[in-house]
């Protein structure tokens, strides 16, 4: 089977992604800092999907430890660069220079990282794929997410610019760029673990974690000739990052 590499896999949607994968068969290489946490879900993936599942316990910031972590792996058919964050909400002139450093060590260079150590064997075999977990953050800002915004742009304009740079060597480029998604700690991470400002999702409905992954799995999914550059997608609720009808939850 494929082995897929998915960066930031102890939750949300990298963990769903995992799932899915698992649920299929495919062999994972499943990464992220808490090993403890990352070791359990690798042993109940085993367990219930009879799968293959190595784990890597290392910080996507740092150049070293992922270069450690990857050097002694084998050709990666699908890299997932999913590990990503926001820390706070403020505007330019209240931000705080720690999460915004925080933000594009993670978002930007650690997805550089991986990319760059992972693609030129990709390359020596003429086929591979590389799936960005952008955002509808990087097609648009909003109020105070001024540099959460700025990183997922990046990777919007990465995924751009690793298609024009491999689609000639058989390396496939996609990325999927999802609204609000819960069943993540992607608020609680936000929010520095702050339970009650991480409660956004009670007026509406966004994505769950599995519709992200199920569109990831599709994009990896296709067959050889055709490449999928993006797949933006949102709840119902959801028209765009600052239209968000609030008036409840579908399930409520
Ligand atoms: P979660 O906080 O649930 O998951 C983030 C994952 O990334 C965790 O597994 C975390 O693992 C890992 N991670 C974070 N920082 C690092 C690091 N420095 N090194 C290694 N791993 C790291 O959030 P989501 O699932 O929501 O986020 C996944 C991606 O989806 C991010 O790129 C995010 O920007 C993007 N996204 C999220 C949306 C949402 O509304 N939730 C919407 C659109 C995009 P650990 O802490 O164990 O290292
Ligand atoms: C996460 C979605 O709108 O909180 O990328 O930035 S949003």
């Amino acid at each position: 089977m494929p082995t897929i590499l998915i960066t930031g896999a102890t939750s949300g949607i990298g963990r769903a992604t995992a799932q899915v994968f698992a649920e299929k068969g495919y062999d994972l290489i499943i990464t992220a800092r808490r090993a403890e946490r990352l070791e359990a879900f690798a042993q109940f993936l085993k367990v219930e999907y009879d799968c293959s599942v190595q784990t890597l316990v290392f910080d996507v910031r740092d150049k070293k430890a992922c270069e450690e972590a990857v050097k002694d792996l084998d050709q990666i058919d699908v890299l997932i660069n999913n590990a990503g964050l926001a820390k706070g909400l403020a505007t330019i002139d209240e931000g705080d220079i720690d999460h915004w450093e925080t933000m594009i060590d993670t978002n930007i260079k650690g997805l550089l990282y991986m990319t760059r150590l992972i693609s030129p064997k990709m390359v020596k075999a003429g086929k591979g794929h590389i799936i960005n977990v952008a955002s509808t953050a990087g097609k648009e800002v909003y109020p105070k997410g001024n540099v959460y915004c700025a990183t997922k742009h990046a990777v919007e304009a990465l995924t751009k610019a690793m298609r024009l740079d491999l689609y000639e060597k058989g390396i496939k480029v996609s990325q999927v760029s999802p609204g609000h998604v819960e069943e993540t700690e992607f608020a609680l991470v936000r929010f520095d673990g702050d339970r009650e400002k991480a409660k956004i999702y009670e007026d509406f409905s966004p994505l769950k974690s599995r519709d992200v992954a199920e569109a990831i799995l599709f994009i990896a999914e296709r067959p050889a000739h055709v490449n999928v550059q993006d797949i933006l997608m949102m709840g119902s609720q959801q028209a765009s990052s600052i239209f968000i009808d609030k008036s409840g939850r579908l399930d409520a």
